[in-house]
């Protein structure tokens, strides 16, 4: 089947996103709407000593304009905290309420302080600017080490010492008593850098309410509607949540900054109900970088210890981890609950252990980006595995193979309680290695230009998918159209064309057919759980099979009517239903038209997490005079169980490379550490990738099927920007070997490389 599950059938959006009709959440336009803005803290950590909106009440085209005291006059709540731990010590960690608009004191630059409404986006914006404001500025801390020292300012009474969490994970003793006891400990440091997530576009939110039904509506790019309304709406309005409906149209990325509610969502709504109108809002790109939920931040002391042989004996993490000014529903899930797990990568190591301390930091909230965790794990073992080999005198690939979990011994479950269920290590690396030729590489080393160059290997593997369940709902109307009702998001990946491949498949039917709808809280799913994690093809592809299952039987139930057969006789197949036995068969779409439409519902569970993994090959030269780096050559070997469409596949490893050479190469969100003011805020300070900093990347699968779920696939989505990072700085490592540098931290940029060479120069 030339469309069917495995080919590289082409993109079904793509002619609407490239020919300039996606509709994007800023497309949609209502009657009466009126434009709101958000007055931002100039000033990272500050009590608010005077916040008056008289004169911009009196403002041309104003409607309305808001502060925190107008939220608790109409008992409108603070936005939810999801993940809430308790402190290894014992004790609930603290949750400050964050309310809508900042009460009292700021924490982070750019944290709303209050709302205005107004005709135009023009009048909105001159009446925000005549806001009278005054904010007596504290001292601030603007990374966790700052934060946690003695002596830091605070910033949350609930919090004291700036301590979010303190966060524990395995024997801390037992793997320090088996490091002690180690032929070799090694050692590593390093910083995994705070990363603004630069979704193309930016966030948004449109308001609506309806009083004559008492029902609000909100329009606004998320990774779920059903997530967003369930998570926003209830905590805020305390009203049940039918009371709002969630449209989430076309996205332009996500990366888990759209996974979380955010204020702006709740005062488009709380504004709207106010003014009897509709009020829409427009993140620019400068209030992105200071509003967004950014990623990562954090840094981790790392020892790895081995024995004689070589083998991995413990691995004890300590790590501080930034949260940013306020507590985002995630905030402290990306280093505890994620990232630890993971620390044992693929390899077999006893003891494992790590300590978390997250931290208060005056800067955005963090949350979830692109494997929100899982990328930290994967950097800090694949470096300290990388650094080990260099100590011992291995090759970086005879130690990974050495110490890496065999086949046999699937599934396996890690020193920290994880169970990978399927893989195959060493095949998949060594299927990388020769894709890469590795072999080949010291021929490539020297080419007499000058250049150093390198090469470096990762091999990562990550957990994905929330659990949960994922409803789906097929519709075959009696016009032969079918429309599949799904509840994951695309905000880019290709889920459309992937999902229309399968049903397609499943129903032998041509694509053209099917639309799919998501993205829409009233649409008739059993259960909704959006995109994240890289869930979307293991949660929403089972459900899809469920419900594709669901109609067929509903088809074959009234095909035994038309065929006058018995049921269990009727036997499905190529989109027909046939009687065994007689030369009778009617078509499924034919069937449908005769029975006025058939429907079938999917309601899909999983509960366990893939193990998607691969290996990673990267060269890279240096440029000795400048520090600049060129990626010369990137390959790719993963495992994803199962490939349901490879083009789509590719486009994904594709972007998270990007995303993970991005981060470790050019990208840094840098707060000033005496002021707290953001010195990264626009795309001219904030390295963001482009095309030429990349090279063709070559991607390829080397599969074993995941043995939990009925698909067995492994969720793809993340992978690209996990592997990337180490693979990159390895490869720098090991071009700038004969220097004596043995660590660089991230982002490797001209000016980082460059200053490291020159220490190194000076210092032989
Ligand atoms: S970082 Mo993702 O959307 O779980």
């Amino acid at each position: 089947m030339k469309f069917g599950v495995g080919q590289p059938f082409r993109r079904v959006e793509d002619l609407r996103f490239i020919t300039g009709s996606g509709r994007f959440t800023d497309d949609h336009h209502f009657d009466g709407e009126a434009h709101g803005v958000v007055v931002r803290a100039p000033v990272a950590h500050g009590v608010i000593r005077r916040l008056d909106l008289g004169t911009a009440r009196e403002m041309p085209g104003v409607l309305g304009a808001w502060g925190p005291a107008d939220l608790d006059a109409d008992g409108i709540g603070p936005l939810p905290v999801v993940v809430v731990l308790d402190h290894a010590g014992g004790g609930r960690m603290p949750t400050p309420p964050r309310p809508l608009l900042a009460k009292d004191k700021v924490r982070h630059l750019g944290e709303p302080l209050a709302f205005i409404v107004a005709g135009t986006l023009a009048q909105a914006i001159d009446a925000a600017e005549a806001v009278e404001l005054e904010i007596e500025e504290l001292p601030v801390a603007v990374d966790a080490a700052a934060a946690l020292a003695e002596g830091a300012p605070q910033l949350f009474e609930e919090a004291p010492g700036n301590l979010a969490l303190h966060f524990t994970l395995g024997d801390l003793d037992a793997a320090e008593a088996a490091l002690a006891a180690s032929h070799r400990v090694v050692e590593l440091e390093l910083v995994n850098n705070r990363i603004v997530v630069s979704s193309m576009e930016p966030r948004n939110a449109i308001g609506l309410y309806d009083g004559e039904a008492d029902r609000f509506t909100l329009v606004t790019g998320s990774q779920g509607s059903h997530m967003i309304r369930g998570w926003l709406f209830q905590p805020l309005f305390g009203l049940p949540e039918e009371k709002l409906r969630v449209i989430t149209p076309d996205v332009g990325g996500g990366f888990g900054m759209k996974a979380v509610p955010y204020p702006e969502q709740g005062l488009v709504l709380y504004a709207a109900r106010k003014l009897g109108r509709p009020v829409r809002w427009q993140s620019s790109r400068s209030e992105a970088f200071l509003s967004d939920t950014q990623g990562r931040d954090n840094l981790s002391r790392a020892r790895l210890g081995l024995d004689a042989e070589g083998r991995f004996t413990a691995l004890k993490v300590e790590t501080l981890a930034s949260a940013g000014g306020a507590l985002s529903a995630f905030g402290v899930y990306c280093p505890t609950l994620s990232g630890p797990p993971m620390a044992p990568g693929v390899y077999r190591i006893p003891k494992v252990a790590t300590d978390v301390r997250v931290a208060y930091t005056n800067n955005a909230p963090i949350d979830a980006y692109r494997g929100a965790g899982r990328p930290e794990a994967a950097y800090l073992i694949e470096r300290l595995v990388d650094k080990a080999a260099r100590e011992a005198g291995l090759a970086p690939d005879a130690l990974r193979a050495l110490n890496m979990i065999a086949p046999e011994d699937m599934p396996h479950t890690t020193d920290t309680g994880v169970t990978y269920d399927s893989g195959d290590f060493a095949a998949v690396m060594r299927a990388g290695l020769d894709a890469a030729d590795w072999a080949g590489f010291p021929a490539r080393r020297e080419r007499g230009d000058g250049k150093l160059r390198g090469i470096g290997l990762a091999y990562y593997i990550e957990r994905t998918g929330v659990p949960g369940k994922e409803g789906a709902v097929v519709e075959i109307g009696a016009d032969g159209r079918i429309l599949l009702h799904i509840g994951t998001q695309s905000t880019g990946q290709g889920h459309e064309t992937t999902y229309v491949q399968m049903l397609a498949e499943q129903l032998g039917v041509e694509p053209e057919l099917i639309t799919v709808k998501s993205g829409d809280t009233d649409q008739p799913l059993p259960s909704a759980g959006g995109t994240v994690a890289s869930r979307t093809m293991v949660h929403g592809g089972g459900a899809l099979k469920l419900a594709g299952e669901a109609v067929i039987g509903k088809g074959r139930a009234a095909a035994a009517e038309a065929l006058e057969a018995p049921e269990d006789a009727i036997r499905f197949d190529d989109g027909a239903f046939r009687a065994e036995g007689t030369n009778r068969a009617i078509g499924l779409l034919e069937l449908a038209a005769k029975t006025g439409g058939l429907t079938g519902v999917g309601d899909f569970e999983q509960m366990i997490g893939t193990f998607p993994n691969g290996a990673h090959v990267c060269e890279v030269a240096v440029d000795p005079e400048t520090g600049r780096i060129a990626v010369e050559r990137y390959t790719v070997v993963d495992d994803f169980g199962r490939v349901l469409n490879p083009l789509v596949l590719a486009g994904q490893i594709h972007g998270g490379i990007a995303q993970g050479i991005g981060q470790a190469m050019t990208e840094n969100t840098v707060y000033d550490a005496d002021t707290g003011q953001m010195l990264s805020g626009s795309f001219m300070d904030y390295g963001l990738p482009r095309a030429d900093d990349l090279p063709f990347f070559s991607v390829g699968t080397r599969n074993v099927p995941c043995t939990t779920n009925p698909l067995g696939i492994k969720g793809a989505g993340e992978a690209g920007a996990i592997g990337a990072p180490p693979a990159f700085v390895n490869a720098v490592v090991d071009a700038l070997a004969p220097l004596g540098i043995a660590h660089l931290d991230m982002p490797l940029t001209p000016a980082r490389v460059w200053e490291a060479m020159e220490a190194a120069r000076g210092a032989a």
